[in-house]
């Protein structure tokens, strides 16, 4: 039921209507309101935690007035809106992202020094929402932060896990998973109970006739779980617009928790029903790159999908418009296979709720979603087992099984001489069980696929996708390279620099206009400009030795080449490279002369990353970065010349921490594995050189900043296959100094070896899928071409201005903005004053 106000009564309204807090003494005014009222404190008894929670809320009330007439406005003007449907959106904190985006940092960095805290310290108070795994989630966030500074009308749709992704410990050098209690006290997100969505698993499918005599299809009978919405307000930059991330969790129907039981002291049952409700929204799955492949993962996929339509729906049927203009109305993007089954839910919705005919729904359907893929990985492609859909949602199995069959129709009446072509791109794979590739479904529903950077977007219509180019045409398949947003990844991680660059730019205007940084080129010969770039990249890296030194005891020269690899843990991404070639350093360290030693080049090797739990491989690599820094660091012939850290509990705010005070940092996947990568884009933004492989979005920044400022290595994507036939067949030597690598482990330097038998044999008899000892060499020469740039200062610093000149295209605005022209067709909104 809608309830409003009269008419007669909203000019009272309007006059006591909230107003956002103006200048210092008002927001210092609502910071002690907060304090005082909402947590019941004082000056008694409020230390950095109250003073987070009291800033928080005061932030949080300007973004609510913000957030609410953008809203309003939206609802008013009435026009497309894009849905980004995503798993994981990796937030981060909020505080300082609100602060630095409605420009108030200044204000309340003032304001509560003049009340006896430091607004670093405040803002280290957060919790990150960890909503996520890696750069897939890390990307929609950034997304959402492009939307709403772009104004774009678009809402984020996901769900509000209870666990977001583990926190990692290391103990004894092993990866230990601990639980991540985020929401102890989490002020960003408003439950919505009023907007409350039932949604059902399991039942059966029977056949019917409605009143005028018609035979129509119901599904019912199964278990109905609640969705509740939890919003959280997305501010844009520099801009009032406030958009939407509605957050989905689960709890018992009402009606399905069995007061019965409970009356009549059966209290455990009646709560294990509700806690099974419960568990669906409880923890995020915490695997990057692979598919888990388990039911309650699918419960997860099809509870967040159908309450996420079922809210899209009603949105657009609030406008009272016909079921042929929702495509106009509405875009939905789906990032990754993970919401495939939104595509069978409308379609259900439209054939059995609306009763539209099949072929006029699922050209509404099919104008509706467009696709995004983010890999190749075959391991991470999903595949759900037909039984268990059948199961778990066996209307939606029917649906699919006409989708397939009017599409094989459809390619039969195209090729038909090619019976294979039939088996290979049907949506069910004649495995033992059957399987639905979820990839196949969600390009056969969308008008658009992309891939996310130009090299793996031609790999998808080359490789996994070919077919589909064939039957479609080339012009469904698009490419847009990956972004990121410069409010977070520049002005928010690196304020020294953002300042620095404003200062010569005459203003903060290139944090929405990224291409703007060319015009720092004409400064590049400016003496004190390249003294103070280069000042601020050394009290980044001072930053980060201090926290190195508080968290881990190690004490790493600020001078030291920082060699940064920070990402997930997994083999693709090659970090055991890495952890080789510093092995292999540490060899000719020893071997060297004092005499030798003093004209190296000191370096500071820096990891971090979590890696899946039931990763045993990742994990080991863990062990063994942990057990070579235990070695080398201890070593005092090697003093300052080797430092070798992992660094804990990788996420989103250490990031902020960590990249700019990154010299070097390393993207080295095995080309074609990466499909985009995007710490790579932050780092040449914050004046780091990055060591990479000819793969992802790395070929693309070389082509922006040019190859001379950027240290490439190793063998193609298109010689892979035939390197990997050749291992197979027992034809490639391993390369000498990595033999003397893996000696040296085999020999127990660094610990016990049987630790380490399995990754050796990864190399060996495992026929070195990822490739390490074909880029080895590659890889240690351009370690060496690294080291000689580095010794000349100047040089070094050049590449590093002319870089994050060149960094424009990678702002997450360009990216939006091609999705919203090529994919969405929607417009931005004139934001409200
Ligand atoms: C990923 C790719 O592996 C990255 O190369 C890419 O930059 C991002 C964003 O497009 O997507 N695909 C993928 O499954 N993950 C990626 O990071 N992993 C997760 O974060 C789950």
């Amino acid at each position: 039921v809608e309830a409003s106000i009269p008419q007669q009564l909203r000019e009272a309204w309007r006059k006591l209507a909230a107003c956002e807090f103006q200048g210092k003494e008002q927001f210092q005014r609502e910071v002690v309101r907060h304090v005082e009222t909402t947590l019941a404190r004082s000056m008694y008894n409020c230390d950095d935690a109250a003073a987070y929670a009291g800033t928080a809320l005061a932030l949080r009330d300007k973004l609510v007035i913000g957030w609410n007439k953008t809203q309003q406005n939206q609802t008013l003007q009435d026009q497309k809106r894009v849905y980004y449907l995503s798993l994981e959106f990796l937030m981060g904190r909020a505080l300082d992202n609100a602060m630095l985006n409605t420009q108030v940092k200044d204000v309340a960095r003032d304001g509560i020094a003049e009340l006896g805290f430091r607004i670093e310290d405040v803002i280290n108070q957060e919790h990150d929402a960890a909503l996520g795994n890696g750069g897939l989630g890390r990307l929609a966030a950034c997304f959402l932060d492009g939307l709403a500074t772009l104004n774009y009308p678009g809402w984020g749709y996901g769900l509000r896990y209870r666990y977001g992704i583990f926190k990692q410990e290391i103990v004894d050098g092993y990866q230990v998973e601990v639980p991540d209690y985020w929401l102890d006290f989490n002020p960003w997100e408003f439950p919505r109970p009023d907007v409350a969505v039932d949604v059902m698993f399991y039942g059966y499918v029977k056949k019917d006739t409605d009143s005028d005599g018609k035979t129509i299809i119901v599904w019912e009978g199964g278990e109905i779980v609640q969705a509740i919405a939890y919003d959280v307000p997305v501010p844009g930059f520099d801009t009032s617009t406030t958009n939407n991330l509605r957050l989905w969790s689960s709890k018992p129907a009402s009606g399905e928790f069995d007061f019965q039981k409970f009356n009549s002291g059966d209290y455990e049952g009646s709560i294990r029903d509700q806690q099974r409700a419960e568990t669906i929204s409880a923890v995020l799955y915490p695997n990057d790159n692979i598919s888990a492949g388990k039911e309650l993962r699918l419960k997860q996929q099809y509870f967040w999908v159908a309450a996420s339509l079922h809210d899209i729906v009603r949105r657009f049927k609030k406008t009272h418009r016909p079921w042929s203009q929702f495509p106009d109305q509405v875009a939905i993007q789906l990032n990754d296979t993970h919401p495939t089954l939104a595509i069978v839910e409308l379609q259900r919705i439209l054939i059995d709720v609306e009763h539209i005919p099949w072929d006029q729904a699922w050209e509404i359907v099919t104008a509706t979603f467009g696709y995004t893929n983010h890999t190749v990985l075959p391991e991470a492609l999903e595949k759900w087992s037909v039984p268990l859909m059948q199961h778990l949602l066996p209307r939606h199995l029917q649906i699919i099984y006409d989708i397939n069959l009017f599409f094989l129709q459809k390619v039969e009446r195209m090729f038909p001489k090619d019976r294979e072509m039939l088996t290979r791109v049907s949506i069910i794979e004649e495995s033992q069980p059957q399987v639905l590739r979820m990839a196949y479904l969600a390009i056969i529903g969308s008008h658009k696929v992309n891939g996310v950077a130009e090299l793996h977007s031609d790999l998808i219509k080359a490789t996994i996708f070919k077919d589909f180019v064939a039957i479609y045409g080339p012009d469904k398949f698009a490419n847009v390279t990956n972004g990121i947003t410069p409010r977070r990844w520049l002005h928010q991680a690196n304020p020294k620099l953002s300042d620095l660059i404003a200062s010569k730019l005459g203003g903060y205007e290139f944090l929405k206009e990224l291409s703007q940084l060319e015009r720092l080129r004409p400064f590049i010969d400016d003496k004190e400009f390249r003294r103070e770039w280069m000042e601020i990249k050394l009290s980044n890296k001072i930053r980060l030795a201090k926290y190195i030194r508080d968290t881990t005891g190690i004490s790493v020269n600020p001078h030291a080449l920082f060699d940064i690899q920070v990402k997930r843990i997994h083999e693709y991404k090659r970090q055991q490279m890495n952890i080789f070639g510093v092995i292999d350093r540490y060899l000719n360290l020893k071997a060297m002369t004092s005499e030798e030693r003093k004209k190296v080049v000191p370096r500071a090797s820096i990891f971090g990353g979590k890696a899946a739990p039931g990763y045993w491989m990742a994990k080991t690599i863990i062990r063994l970065i942990n057990a070579v820094g235990e070695v080398v660091n201890k070593d005092k012939d090697i003093g300052d010349l080797l430092k070798v850290v992992f660094i804990e509990d990788y996420n989103v705010s250490k990031a902020e921490l960590i990249i700019p005070a990154s010299d070097i940092s390393e993207h080295i996947s095995t080309a074609g594995t990466e499909a985009s990568g995007t710490s790579n884009m932050k780092f040449v933004l914050n004046g780091g050189l990055i060591i990479g492989t000819c793969d992802g979005a790395n070929i693309e920044i070389t082509r922006e900043i040019g190859d001379e400022n950027i240290f490439l290595l190793g063998n193609l994507a298109e010689d892979v296959e035939d390197l990997r036939h050749r291992h197979r067949y027992g034809q490639v030597e391993m390369d000498p100094k990595l033999r003397a690598v893996c000696d040296e482990i085999e020999k127990g330097t660094f610990g016990d070896p049987s630790v380490y038998e399995g990754l050796i044999s990864s190399l060996t008899t495992g026929c070195d899928y990822y490739l390490v000892s074909d880029d080895f060499s590659s890889y240690l020469t351009t370690q060496d071409l690294v080291d000689e740039a580095y010794r000349d200062k100047d040089g070094w610093a050049t590449k590093c201005i002319n870089s994050v000149a060149s960094m424009g295209f990678f702002s997450a605005d360009r990216c939006i903005n091609e999705y919203a022209d090529m994919i969405w067709n929607v417009e931005p909104l004139v934001p409200v004053k």
